[in-house]
């Protein structure tokens, strides 16, 4: 090999810039985050940008039926890649890093490779996958679902989106409803870089989280009706106010995660009144709950409590609720070994490591299902994230990135 493979190291610089330059587009002013929601003309935008950056690569490139883009570096044998990758849609409060730091790093990973002379024994892929985001089109990580086979591609593309588009249609209208067949085959292993979200890695003052898997996760959008009427001279008794169960409900699920404690969470992200006027009590409340935790018993419980004070609080104001699940994933367990190289790498690196499980929802936990998977954590300063503020230290970013090229490395070595 043209340079001992373990004394490699990634560019930063040119890392930095592909990713500033992805963060231009639906860029949020005043931010340095960006909003680039699964499928709209900003996401096809984004998609174009990286597949070129493949192209210059000379990546062999496929989208398949659910728009997954993947590129393959070929290796000296033809056996299945290792893959990397992510996703690279956003929320509409977004950073720069969530998603798109593990597709840019895959690419530097390849082009710090090709700039080296060496070819891998076994392929390198890189992957962004549909609607990581989950937060236009549910559920959550939807594209990296299909793509193991966890959900039929019809019934993917028939999924209805917050404004009323389909995932299919909007595939076909941006230009990546691909031919390449789902499910894929499975890659010969998959480790994806992803920033924290959380606070752990900095108050810890760590530098990489080896991730030992992802917290189960429920999404339910609740719809309550009750009887729009005058707010002015309607007697409170005489009410059925859906916003009442709404909000009661909300404070609920909030007052049950305090009582369950950490890793216990709950939100109630999104919320709409109709007529949603000053002066009408409201005809219907449609909202939606968030809950999750790692151990899936106590995430049933969690469910379980919350429709039943849901129905409790309904029937009390005369109102009639509907729900329906938009995600439901159990818990997942990364593989040991992978957990255990991406540990010891960053040890041999001279990085500060912990083991730590995953409060976001990643693609790794559905290539979890078909080859042996872990991640690599990096620290968000503040914690934060879906929030423009997100930031993580150059620094930091290089030090996750050559973690990724090592790991990568020792899994293609056979
Ligand atoms: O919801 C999540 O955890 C991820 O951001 N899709
Ligand atoms: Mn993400
Ligand atoms: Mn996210």
């Amino acid at each position: 090999m043209a340079t001992l493979s373990s004394d490699l190291r990634i560019d930063i610089d040119r890392l930095s810039d592909r990713l500033a330059a992805l963060a231009e587009i639906g860029a949020i002013e005043g931010t340095e985050g960006c909003a680039r929601l699964a499928l709209t003309d900003e996401d096809k935008v984004g998609r174009d940008l990286v597949v070129s950056w493949m192209r210059d690569l000379d990546l062999t490139i496929t989208v398949d039926s659910i728009g997954n883009v993947v590129g393959v570096m070929g290796g000296e044998h033809d056996g299945q890649p290792v893959m990397t990758g992510s996703h690279i849609d956003t929320v509409r409060t977004g950073g720069r890093y969530d998603g798109n730091l593990g597709v840019l790093a895959g690419l530097e990973v390849i082009e710090t490779l090709r700039a080296a002379g060496i070819t891998p024994p076994r392929g390198l892929a890189v992957a962004f996958f549909t609607d990581e985001e989950g937060a236009r089109f549910p559920p959550d990580m939807l594209g990296s679902l299909v793509y193991v086979g966890g959900m039929g591609v019809e019934e993917a593309h028939a999924i209805e989106g917050i404004d009323g588009a389909t995932v299919g249609g909007e595939l076909d209208r941006i230009g990546y409803l691909g031919p390449a067949p789902l499910p894929a085959p499975a890659p010969h292993a998959f480790v994806e870089l992803h920033v924290e979200q959380g606070p752990v890695l900095e108050a810890e003052e760590l530098t990489i989280g080896a991730v030992t898997g992802v917290q189960g996760i429920s999404w339910t959008e609740v719809s309550v009706t009750g009887q729009s009427n005058h707010a002015g001279t309607t007697p409170m008794a005489l009410r059925k106010d859906p916003a009442v169960v709404a909000f009661r409900t909300a404070a609920f699920v909030r007052e049950l995660a305090d009582e369950l404690g950490a890793p216990q969470v709950a939100t109630v992200g999104r919320m709409h009144l109709h007529p949603n006027l000053v002066n009408v009590v409201p005809a219907t409340a449609e909202f939606t709950i968030d809950l999750r935790h790692t151990d899936n018993d106590v995430l049933l419980d969690a469910e379980r409590r919350t429709l039943e004070f849901l129905l409790e609080a309904a029937a009390a104001e005369g109102c009639t609720v509907t729900t329906k699940s938009l995600a439901r994933f159990d818990p997942v367990e990364f593989d040991d070994a992978v957990v255990a190289c991406v540990e010891q790498t960053a040890l041999t690196q001279g990085h500060t490591v912990r083991r730590m499980p995953s409060g976001a929802g990643h693609d790794a936990q559905m290539l979890a299902r078909v080859c042996p998977t872990g991640m690599i954590f990096v620290p968000s300063v503040n914690g934060l994230s879906h929030n423009p503020a997100e930031y993580t230290s150059p620094a930091d970013l290089e030090a996750g990135a050559n973690v990724l090229l090592q790991v990568m490395l020792e899994l293609a070595a056979t």
